[in-house]
């Protein structure tokens, strides 16, 4: 039975900041280099200084989610508050800027939306957003989320784990990976930076994806999904640099070989398939030692998994610096 949790996280009417301290918590941020981070990845960033007023979005829908458990896997850490969430984000489609996807995602049109998942399944076949939805009880998961560009968040998102949602439509002995695509269309992406090649695309291997920390988030602090994080569904995994983290998908294939993936395409000597976290392996353009929680003024160390080391059996026997 879905029991009505009490928001814990209340939105508080000082969270909803004035626009003058906001405009000037972007420079803050700018001059802590996170606009210089921008530039120097082309992975998320083609632009400077985050900049432009983000225009105020509808949080979804206000009414909020029935959660039946909420699970604390950022080591109570406190969440990032809400604004920053939903107003420093990547969705290339809508931007390059941190600040665009917050203020042009509005075009995107969510209802109706069909997830279609094919490939190498006995069960394949097309289901709507508002089925999705009501298929397992919602829960909310507390992770950390951690750029490659250097900055993060931590994030209660709501959904439920990936691999039941997968095991439904019955993979069969030759699906080895899974691949995930974005919509594309550039009636509803007019201002999708024509950096990457479109639609984007992303693929686990069959496992990860059914490592039981691998999540579908439909919603995030009880409520569903801004558009700019990637509504109506997305995938979160935490122990992997954001980009993996595909947003408003589409299509799920199950595949013998291993997909194709936008950053892997754009820049393979940049960004690996299995994109672990790992301090250990920097960028070729920078270190991923540390990274900047928003919000905080100084840098912390990076870690292993981002701190999720319950995932590295499903890696013994690679070599990470190779594959990375
Ligand atoms: N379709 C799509 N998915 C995407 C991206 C994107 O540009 N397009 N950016 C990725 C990157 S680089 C990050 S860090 C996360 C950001 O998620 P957030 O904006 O919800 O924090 O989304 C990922 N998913
Ligand atoms: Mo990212």
């Amino acid at each position: 039975m879905l029991i009505r949790l009490k928001p814990q996280y209340p939105i508080r009417p000082s969270e909803i900041t004035p626009e003058g301290v906001y405009h000037g918590r972007r420079r803050f941020l700018a001059q802590l280099g996170l606009g210089a981070i921008g530039l120097a990845a082309s992975a998320c960033g083609k632009a400077g200084a985050p900049s432009g007023a983000p225009q105020p979005q509808a949080a979804g829908d206000s009414a909020g989610f029935k959660l039946d458990k909420r699970t604390d896997m950022a080591g109570k850490e406190a969440p990032t508050p809400y604004e920053d969430v939903t107003h420093y984000n990547n969705y290339y489609e809508f931007g390059t800027d941190k600040s665009e996807p917050a203020e042009y995602a509005g075009t995107l049109r969510t209802r109706p939306w069909t997830l279609a998942v094919e490939g190498e399944c006995d069960a394949p076949g097309h289901i709507g957003i508002d089925d999705l939805l009501k298929l397992f009880p919602l829960e909310e998961r507390i992770y950390r989320h951690r750029c490659v560009e250097g900055w993060s968040i931590v994030v209660p998102w709501d959904g439920f784990a990936l691999g039941p949602l997968l095991a439904r439509f019955k993979p069969n002995s030759k699906a080895k990976y899974v691949a995930f695509t974005t919509l594309y269309d550039p009636k509803q992406m007019p201002h999708a930076g024509g950096v990457l090649p479109w639609p984007y695309r992303e693929g686990l291997r069959l496992d990860e994806a059914m490592h039981p920390l691998a999540f579908l988030s439909l919603g995030l602090y009880g409520k569903a999904l801004p558009n700019q994080n990637g509504a109506p569904l997305r995938l979160t995994l935490p122990w992997k640099y954001g980009f993996k983290s595909i947003k408003s998908i589409v299509r799920i294939e199950f595949t013998q070989q291993a997909p194709q993936t936008t950053w892997n395409i754009s820049a393979p000597d940049e960004y690996g398939f299995y994109a672990n976290v790992n301090p250990g392996v920097d960028h070729p353009r920078w270190s991923q030692k540390t990274e900047r929680r928003l919000g905080e003024l100084f840098k912390r160390p990076t870690l292993l998994f981002n701190g999720y080391p319950e995932v590295a059996s499903l890696y013994s026997g690679l070599d990470l610096r190779t594959y990375f």
